[in-house]
């Protein structure tokens, strides 16, 4: 499509929008503000750099498929950050572990490390002006075991718990760097793998730990805790379940985080939006699709994510979100599943935004239920898609399936050479 036609199929849908009061100007411009985080983890497998790590993913995790060409150490992984980033309009933050840091060669345990292995991140970040999150590493470790932070011995749950205060200092000084507050996650696998009878024990534990952890005041970082149904291996039972981050958030103050891919098949990950945020200040998404199981395939514009994204717009609650993503799909080029997941969460999210809310909450109010079911309906064949083209010309990045072209090269030129 040339630019002039991408332009000319705007004009007409920004008209056919104006018929329901939506004006698709002022929606560009919140989706130019709708930032990303993106996950680090889908360039390399979730591997990081860990020197003395030859450890299994494990930790109810894993990554299928091989497809060549991923990232193999910190410079590729940054090469290919900026490639998938120069395909996604917008700008957009990059969400790190604490395995990616740069380790230069030395084995640095996980209650060793300090902000001086991710200096050169944050120099990174500023150069290309990127802003950073982060996220504690419980998996992949020989003291990774069932429980971590939950762990009864107490000089394992030592270990993480040190492992974890660590990680908010680095995130502080992250957010101190980028002036703007680093969100960090805490996800823990701590599970039992079949029948169990201490669920209290642990539970207990775990709270304990979170106390010992978020003690210290960190100003420029913000803490979210994220949740989960079930692990592989630990199927039986997890000790961080939604309700228990649920409830620790509401208490204390930590945002919660809310993966797609952490619910029962049908439980509604955007349902728990609306009955959340009266009581917790912020969320933090990760964005995913679980195919059967928690399986991280890569975002697509399905209903989970499109409803998920309607109820924050519903709600009005744009800035009391963070939007991470999370997916890790070995067996498909990598860069292609970054460009894909990403703008499949922009569309979820630029449909939200083109919605007539006030026109069909009038209605909704006043009884009038199916004209409520008819705009609704109406909305899924707008020319929604006409709207993403023309903030992707405005971006200076390919419009619609011409970013395969440009993976191709990057695959000729960069990656099939690893
Ligand atoms: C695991 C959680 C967690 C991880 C990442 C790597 O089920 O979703 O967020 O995917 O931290
Ligand atoms: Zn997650």
């Amino acid at each position: 499509m040339s630019e002039s036609q991408i332009h000319a199929a705007y004009a007409i849908a920004k008209e056919r929008y104006a018929e329901y009061g939506v004006d698709t100007e002022k929606v560009l411009n919140q989706l130019q503000d709708f930032h990303l985080s993106m996950h680090c983890w889908q360039a390399d497998d979730v591997k990081g750099f860990e020197v003395q790590n030859d450890a299994e993913l494990g930790s109810g995790l894993a990554v299928t498929g091989n497809c060549p060409g991923a990232a193999r150490n910190i410079d590729e992984l940054r090469q290919d950050i900026l490639q998938a980033k120069s395909l996604i309009p917008g700008s957009h933050r990059l969400n790190l572990h604490e395995i990616y840091g740069d380790f230069q060669g030395k084995r640095v345990d996980r209650d060793e490390v300090t902000v001086d292995y991710f200096q050169s991140w944050i120099e990174w970040a500023k150069e290309n002006d990127t802003k950073l999150d982060f996220n504690s590493s419980s998996f992949g470790h020989p003291k990774s075991g069932n429980l971590t932070l939950a762990n009864p011995d107490e000089g394992l749950r030592k270990f993480w718990v040190e492992h974890t205060k660590r990680c908010r200092d680095i995130a502080n000084a992250m957010g101190e760097a980028q002036q703007d507050a680093c969100i960090m996650n805490l996800w823990v696998h701590d599970g039992c793998k079949d029948v169990s009878v201490n669920h209290a024990l642990y539970r207990n534990l775990l709270k304990q730990s979170l106390d010992e952890i978020f003690e210290k005041k960190q100003p420029m970082m913000k803490d979210c805790i994220e949740g989960k149904v079930f692990g592989m291996g630990l199927e039986s039972f997890t000790v961080g379940s939604h309700d228990f981050y649920t409830a620790y958030a509401a208490k204390n103050g930590q945002l919660l985080t809310i993966d797609t891919g952490h619910y029962h098949p049908t439980e509604s990950p955007a349902d728990k939006v609306s009955a959340v945020l009266p009581f917790i200040s912020e969320l933090m998404l990760h964005v995913s699709r679980p195919v059967r199981w928690d399986s991280d395939h890569v975002t697509i514009m399905d209903n989970t994510t499109e409803e998920l994204f309607s109820e924050i717009v519903r709600a009005g609650a744009l800035d009391r979100v963070h939007y991470g993503l999370d997916f890790f799909d070995g067996s498909i080029n990598r860069i292609g599943a970054y460009v894909i997941g990403s703008r499949a969460a922009q569309k979820c999210m630029l449909r939200a935004l083109l919605e007539p809310q006030s026109l069909i909450s009038k209605y909704e109010l006043a009884g009038e239920g199916y004209k409520v079911l008819a705009l609704v309906e109406e909305q899924k064949s707008m020319p929604w898609q006409a709207v993403y083209d023309e903030f992707c010309s405005r971006n200076n990045v390919p419009v619609g399936s011409a970013f395969i072209q440009e993976i191709d090269n990057y695959v000729a030129n960069v990656t099939s050479k690893r």
